[in-house]
């Protein structure tokens, strides 16, 4: 084989250059953990904060047991361990959908544990740990994984587990497997599963009457997972924006190179619009919707289209034929009027569940069209085919519309097609209006992470295995103080607990965080939209650094909402 087949050959099995260059990236360390070269593990004492719901009476009655050992209080990384902590078992496994940086979770905890310690890496999730299927996390297996993007050494699912039968599963495996410690990485509902578990199995799971610690890791490419100060963002979401906004930032350039698209561009985030914001704060488009905002508004759909059309008119009369438009993939459950059909579609479908299985697409259009109230009825009509079906679809497993399914960018383009030539036929002059839709979800979820989701998931890894060692249970492991060195962090999670009443029954949750109208950088958004909207003043950000003048950035939003007086982050060094 020539030369160059064979070196081709030698990049399968994630050995692209890369891939290779990344493993060797040197990452910063926080000073509570000593150094890189010489790790040690830490008490944790309490800090003068407390986190707390308006369910707090509630919580502290169906988790006593970690509500009575946190008290609500976070904890902060102290002085150096006395003694060295060996002999534990700790199994980890990721939750939900992935996020980059999940591996250095890993390698961070290896590290941590150490040489004294076993890993146990659960293999597929939530199921897998139900399943019992796990095998020790090696040295070599670290050095592989190490600053990848994506869960693929683990893999993972969204099972949730709460019923009596299934914390049952747990106890035997965490017997029969001798487990004293389980790491939960994911998003608001592993970690619900993590407050859950950590109370479930806090005693009594081992013959000597011993628990098994639970502690939750913060990830979600959505960003509706922080805390202020105690969690300024989950990890993923740093890398996922940046490789949206490179794309982004690509396609704005076509689109002025071009001179006859408009682009309509949903990007991923099942409920809140953090991604869009950040995305948008860093390529700078025309027109960019967030859905808390027309939440807060209560606008109908005819007022998002009629926004949207009067900026392509806008534009048109400038002689710019061109734009781009982003779109948060939650955006329907956000309008109003949109969410009240749903609702009344979800219960609708839930009770005529026989009818409609047996019926066709336009079968189940037409009969879902007579049994809608009033209210909906011709909102329900307004909408093209392919959205009704859409709604019509079969639920998840939580019974939720299958959000990310449904083309909101395709409708938004349909609406909006109609409305400008509505408005031209109107004046006499035709609108030219071409366009092209996209969506940009899975694209962003497992790149390989930036040096900001690296460094923070390697410290966030080593602040979970140094809450093992510490014999901490019931906590998420967060880093604060990240523009000023990096300070390891436990948020008790029942603090983060909340108690809803759904389909009549009690539902223990965290709350998404989702965008805050009146945060620093939704605030920056809005003063400068207006001028976004009317030329084009967008940049292209590139793709994202890992060495050089601008690798040590974090998200615009983040640094804005922090009041930080740059993008740049700090641990340690
Ligand atoms: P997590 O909240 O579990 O991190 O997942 C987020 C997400 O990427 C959403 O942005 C998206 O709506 C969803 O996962 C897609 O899920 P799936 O992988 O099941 O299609």
């Amino acid at each position: 084989m020539p030369a160059l087949t064979e070196i081709l050959t030698q990049t399968e099995l994630h050995r692209s250059l890369l891939e290779e260059a990344l493993r060797h990236l040197p990452l910063p360390v926080v000073p509570a953990f000593g150094s890189a070269e010489n790790l040690h593990a830490v008490e944790f004492v309490a800090t003068g904060e407390t986190v707390t719901t308006g369910s707090r009476g509630r919580v502290a009655e169906l988790f006593p047991c970690t509500v009575a050992v946190a008290a609500g209080r976070v904890l902060r990384a102290d002085k150096a361990l006395a003694t060295a902590v060996t002999g534990k078992r700790v199994a980890v496994l990721f939750s939900g959908g992935p996020a980059p940086g999940g591996h250095n979770v890993v390698c961070g905890l290896k590290q941590m544990l150490g040489a004294g310690n076993v890993l146990l890496g659960v293999q597929g999730g939530p199921k897998g740990l139900l399943a019992g299927r796990m095998a020790p996390v090696t040295d070599a297996d670290v050095a592989v994984i190490r600053n990848t993007g994506g869960f693929d050494f683990l893999g993972t699912d969204r099972t949730k587990i709460k019923t009596a039968e299934q914390f049952a599963q747990v106890r035997e495996v965490c017997v029969k497997h001798e487990i004293d410690a389980i790491v939960i990485i994911g998003g608001d509902d592993s970690n619900t599963n993590a407050a859950v578990l950590a109370e479930e199995l806090f005693a009594d799971v081992h013959a000597d009457g011993r628990g098994v610690q639970v502690i939750g890791v913060p990830k979600t490419i959505d960003g509706d997972l922080q805390l202020e100060e105690l969690l300024p963002i989950s990890f993923g979401f740093d890398t996922a924006t940046r490789v949206y906004a490179e794309l982004v930032g690509n396609i704005l350039q076509d689109s002025r190179s071009s001179l006859k698209y408009w682009h309509f561009i949903k990007l991923m985030g099942r409920a809140a619009s953090h991604v869009t914001l950040e995305v948008a704060l860093q390529t700078k488009p025309a027109v960019t919707l967030i859905s808390e905002e027309i939440a807060q508004r209560k606008q109908s759909l005819a007022e998002v289209i009629e926004q949207i059309a009067q900026t392509v008119v806008a534009r048109a009369h400038k002689g710019i034929h061109h734009g781009v438009l982003l779109v948060p993939e939650g955006l329907i459950e956000f309008i109003p009027e949109m969410k009240s059909l749903i609702d009344e579609l979800n219960d609708g479908m839930a009770q005529h569940e026989t009818t409609l299985s047996s019926l066709d697409e336009a079968g189940k259009r037409a009969f879902v069209g007579q049994q809608l109230s009033a209210q909906h009825v011709k909102l329900f009509a307004s909408l093209p085919d392919y959205i009704q079906d859409m709604l019509l679809a079969e639920r998840d497993s939580h019974g939720n519309l299958q959000l990310s399914l449904i083309p909101t960018e395709q409708l938004l383009v349909d609406m909006t097609r109609q409305r400008v030539r509505e408005i031209g036929d109107a004046s006499g002059i035709k609108i030219p209006f071409a366009t092209q839709s996209h969506f940009f979800g899975y694209e962003g979820r497992c790149g390989a992470p930036t040096l900001f989701d690296a460094a923070y998931t390697l410290n966030l890894g080593l602040t979970a295995g140094a809450l093992v060692l510490a014999g901490k249970t019931g906590y998420m492991a967060s880093i604060g103080d990240i523009f000023s060195g990096g300070v390891p962090l436990a948020i008790p999670l029942a603090g983060l607990l909340d108690v809803e009443r759904r389909h009549g029954s009690e539902a223990v949750v965290i709350e998404k965080a989702l965008v805050k109208v009146d945060a620093p950088a939704m605030q920056y958004f809005v003063s400068r939209r207006e001028a976004w909207a009317q030329d084009d003043l967008f940049a292209s950000p590139g793709p994202r650094q890992l060495w050089g003048p601008v690798a040590r950035q974090v998200p615009v939003s983040v640094a804005l909402n922090r009041g930080a007086e740059s993008l740049a982050f700090r641990f340690g060094d």
